[in-house]
């Protein structure tokens, strides 16, 4: 059979054999009366690690996102995040169609942002004005080629958010990349954030789910919002099982995700393709194909036709993603495939 190497996502992961025991033997109950045993567990789990009071398991990132949001302002307000933040590009407007908050985007440096400039964007006092209460952090950064925020550069943002009475949200969808990475303690990372999201259904390899950690209070009030966007959820222990098992066995192993997304870049920049080797910081490759080497379109055709999945470019914008389901030899097959297609486009 010919191999198969997707490297569209790690959202493509498939859920260990463990994880498929846990959910067959979970414990579960209808969570809206509170009742599901794994859900509660879970949220607990999520909340200690990071050293949060509260958890709460929603669907996905973007659900985690939203609630968040929803939570932390009113209509009207102004909310200011990267420019090319994952909720303001890729989560179908739902800041404007849902929240009702009005987006300042402000460029970061490999899309981290500089306090400075954060607090530059926040509207001035008065009348005239949104109040701005929200900074969106995301960690780590997607489309920069998954940089990581460190806790200096947290404290950092909560020095201004406190000055300025402003909240701050982590888009935390990968964060245990940065955690890995960064060889940070989780608590430390999330320590500046007002409410964090992350993802299981990621780098985690979990079949469904993100959770919100804040305090008690905050989700107390997200609960409500989530019911509202119709997140309620009943015997949702069948997934939490999962995400229980993702957090005891799934975050130490991301370095070999890191490692080889490093092999990869190294090998795609000897190869004469254009890639900013600062932004391979975890499991995200970016890279441009250049022109005169290939149109990126067929680049990515001629690779799937070998069984390399990508997703399509964006002009001569690639991204490959490293995962649970990645392997090495997989990266060597993946280099092997990248040779010959660029050779047969002679
Ligand atoms: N990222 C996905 C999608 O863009 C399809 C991907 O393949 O990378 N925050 C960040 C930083 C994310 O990367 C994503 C998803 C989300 C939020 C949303 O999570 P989901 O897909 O669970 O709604």
């Amino acid at each position: 059979m010919k191999r198969i190497v997707d490297l569209r996502s790690d959202t493509v992961t498939q859920p260990t054999e463990e994880m498929r025991e846990a959910m067959r033997n979970a414990l579960v109950g209808d969570d809206y009366y509170r009742d599901d045993p794994t859900v509660t567990q879970l949220e607990a789990l999520a909340a200690a690690k990071f050293g949060k009071e509260a958890g709460l398991f929603v669907t996905s990132g973007t659900m985690g996102n939203l609630v968040s949001i929803l939570t932390h302002t009113q209509r009207g307000d102004a909310i200011i995040l990267e420019a090319d933040a994952h909720v303001y590009r890729s989560e179908t407007a739902h800041l404007a169609v849902v929240a009702g908050v009005m987006p300042k985007r402000v460029k970061g440096n490999r899309g981290i942002l500089d306090p400075a400039d954060v607090e530059e964007a926040i509207f001035a006092e008065g009348v005239l004005y949104p109040r701005t209460s929200l900074l969106c952090v995301e960690n780590t950064h997607n489309s920069a080629g998954g940089t990581c925020v460190t806790p200096v550069q947290m404290s950092a943002f909560r020095r201004v958010a406190d000055i300025h009475g402003m909240a701050i949200h982590v888009d935390g969808a990968r964060i245990f990349s940065a955690v890995v990475a960064l060889g940070a303690d989780p608590q430390e990372l999330a320590k500046d954030a007002d409410s964090l999201t992350f993802c299981l259904s990621k780098n985690l390899a979990c079949p469904f789910g993100s959770l919100i950690v804040a305090n008690r209070e905050f989700i107390e009030r997200a609960r409500r919002n989530r019911q509202m966007v119709g997140g309620g959820m009943r015997q949702a222990g069948i997934m939490a099982a999962a995400g229980i098992v993702a957090l005891r066995t799934m975050i130490d192993r991301l370095s070999e995700d890191h490692d080889n997304a490093r092999a990869l870049a190294e090998a795609l920049s000897k190869l004469g393709f254009e890639i900013d080797m600062e932004m391979v910081q975890t499991n995200i490759v970016f890279f441009n194909v250049p022109s005169e080497m290939i149109d990126a379109k067929k680049f990515v055709q001629d690779l799937g036709k070998l069984g390399v999945r990508v997703n399509p470019p964006a002009g001569r914008r690639v991204r490959m993603v490293t995962h649970y389901g990645v392997k090495r030899e997989d990266i060597d097959y993946t280099l092997q495939g990248i040779k010959e297609v660029i050779e047969r486009a002679k």
